[in-house]
């Protein structure tokens, strides 16, 4: 690097050198590895001539040849959005402005989810990029652009070569007045297990530096304690926290009792409890019937007038324009669509249908459906580019039997995927049986990301291994199951509503060990170091108040409250003001 450092400097190619060449350049001795960039381009080049894209399944489909063409823009800078209300009013006067819009707002999920669903989330910057000023300019009324979290981030740097920083980086300062939205899988940020707190604080920090401000944060077993730390690192940094109940089952079926109203509304009532900015219902699945909608919403709507509800759908069965309008009549704020070209299947309902079904009502969400209708153009063309990766190879229509096998919108393209890469292309049904199968050996859980990949490892294994539940029952104190699964039990993700499926978990674990309550907790001991030692040894009295310097600039106030009574599961609920709000923590006595 040194020798490519002074060939490339100006005075030594001029031959103006003198003995105080060393001296004054002193940034010859930066010797960062020189990025060689055209070579590199070129080792890349080379290598896709010789092995082709790598592709979820072997397709013969190539990128097509047309260049989607970018609808023109109008100079100067785009009209003042939603994000400027945010900048101004911070995330309380925000929500308030949000709940007191008339008319439906949309966030569009055409930069994440709908790519995540469809094309296995290989959109790349390059084409978001170009898109992005036709977005700031014409859909500065939206409620957000959904451009990161989720898979995203892990297919960004495995498979596209690129910086997710950046790509936040590189499209705010594109879209300034549009307020963007990520997915944060609570405490496993956007990974697939759960992560020390740190490092989910230091992650929501940096990514609300970088551009970020509306954080969806959901926990794939709807588990309190994982949800309560991500919201709480969401806060923390700034941002708008949006709590987000994770949806499965269906509250209009008196049969299915298990996640019923009663459920999600006493789930609700902790996270507003717990201060969220906004709430949302996530139905990953598109299981939200128009029925279910009215009284899953209805019922949130009446017990929070104040709080902005928000709602998000795939299209899977093909219902979710019904369901999404169903939200808007039950008072929901705001719901997610994608554009026409990039929606429906198990991606979001279409943009452009919810435009033109509100228009003139007073759900009206003021968005114009010619600016619709080319910003669908560009997508229609610039999904072509992506047609080794894009789902309608194989797959050519949804199915409303994801009512009965519950497999999220991206889940239910991959597991697709899969069964044809193995040549099981005829037998896709038979994979989503056993799906429902494992569900149910697990104990029915919501199923969302990680949740969803370990009930799909376990059905893959009993596909693998011609194994039904009675038999995978029968013998799982002898069969080796998947490590996702065996993980999943020992409490690595932290625990399902409704407990363990016993005796299954003893009969698997045998006398391997459980985690007790939130994972995190175990990763990240040191977050005691900050207690003094009378604290530290025996605790606050009630009523004491304290001080707790997490970090420099960084003090909590507390005070301990009181104890609650002892419950049937030997637990002791632990009341305290943590900043001057109201916070428990459910603690197993052992005494
Ligand atoms: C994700 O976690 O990436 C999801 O989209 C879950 O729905
Ligand atoms: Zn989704």
């Amino acid at each position: 690097p040194f020798l490519q450092n002074v060939l490339s400097n100006d005075q030594f190619l001029y031959g103006t050198v003198d003995t105080q060449f060393i001296d004054e350049n002193q940034d010859l001795f930066n010797l960062k590895p020189v990025q060689n960039r055209a070579q590199k381009l070129l080792h890349y080049l080379g290598h896709v001539m010789v092995n082709g894209p790598t592709t979820p399944i072997p397709v013969k489909a190539k990128p097509s040849s047309i260049d989607p063409v970018v609808p023109s823009v109008s100079l100067g800078p785009p009209p003042m959005g939603f994000r400027d209300v945010l900048l101004k009013e911070g995330p309380e006067g925000f929500a308030k402005a949000v709940r007191d819009h008339k008319g439906l707002l949309l966030m569009d999920t055409t930069f994440r989810d709908a790519h995540q669903s469809l094309l296995a989330t290989r959109v790349r910057t390059h084409d978001l990029k170009k898109v992005a000023p036709f977005v700031a300019h014409n859909f500065s009324n939206l409620f957000s652009v959904e451009n990161w979290g989720g898979a995203t981030f892990d297919v960004a740097m495995r498979f596209l070569c690129e910086c997710p920083w950046k790509r936040l980086q590189e499209l705010r300062s594109l879209i300034p007045n549009v307020p963007f939205q990520m997915l944060l899988r609570g405490a496993n940020a956007v990974g697939y297990t759960n992560y020390p707190d740190n490092a989910v604080y230091k992650f929501c920090e940096v990514a609300k530096e970088n551009g970020m401000d509306i954080f969806r944060v959901f926990d794939s077993l709807n588990y309190l304690p994982n949800m309560l730390l991500g919201m709480e690192a969401a806060g923390a940094a700034g941002g708008v926290v949006e709590a987000a109940i994770s949806y499965t089952g269906d509250v209009s079926d008196p049969m299915r009792q298990k996640y019923s109203l009663d459920y999600y509304v006493k789930l609700a009532d902790e996270l507003v409890k717990a201060g969220t900015h906004i709430l949302c219902i996530k139905d990953m699945a598109g299981l939200l019937k128009p029925e279910a909608s009215r009284l899953l919403i209805g019922a949130l709507r009446d017990r929070f007038p104040d709080m902005p509800i928000h709602v998000h759908t795939h299209d899977t069965a093909g219902a979710g324009v019904a369901a999404m309008l169903a939200c808007a009549e039950a008072g929901a704020d705001i719901v997610d669509v994608a554009v026409d070209s990039m929606a429906g299947m198990t991606s979001q309902p279409s943009m452009g249908a919810i435009v033109a079904c509100t228009k003139g009502n007073k759900h009206n969400t003021g968005i114009s459906l010619d600016k619709v209708f080319d910003y669908s153009e560009y997508w229609e063309v610039a999904r072509g580019l992506y047609a080794p990766f894009d789902c309608t190879a194989t797959m050519k229509s949804g199915n409303a039997d994801v009512y009965e096998n519950e497999i999220p919108g991206g889940q239910y393209t991959n597991l697709h995927f899969q069964a044809h890469s193995m040549g099981l292309g005829n037998k896709f049904k038979e994979v989503k049986k056993a799906y429902v199968e494992a569900n149910k050996l697990l104990g029915d859980l919501i199923k969302v990301t990680p949740s969803s990949k370990i009930v799909g490892d376990l059905a893959q294994f009993m596909v693998q291994n011609s194994l039904t539940r009675a038999e995978v029952e029968e013998r799982a104190d002898e069969l080796s199951f998947p490590l996702s699964v065996v993980e999943f039990l020992q409490g690595h993700i932290g625990i399902p509503h409704g407990g363990f499926p016993e005796p299954f978990r003893s009969k698997v674990l045998k006398t391997l060990p459980r985690v007790e309550g939130r994972p995190g907790v175990y990763h990240h001991l040191r977050t005691v170091d900050c207690l003094n030692t009378r604290l530290f040894l025996d605790g606050p009295k009630i009523a004491e108040e304290f001080e707790v310097e997490l970090e420099r600039g960084k003090t909590l106030h507390i005070k301990a409250l009181a104890l609650g009574d002892l419950n049937k599961a030997g637990q002791r609920e632990v009341f305290f003001e943590l900043n001057g709000q109201l916070r428990s923590v459910l603690v197993k006595d052992t005494v």
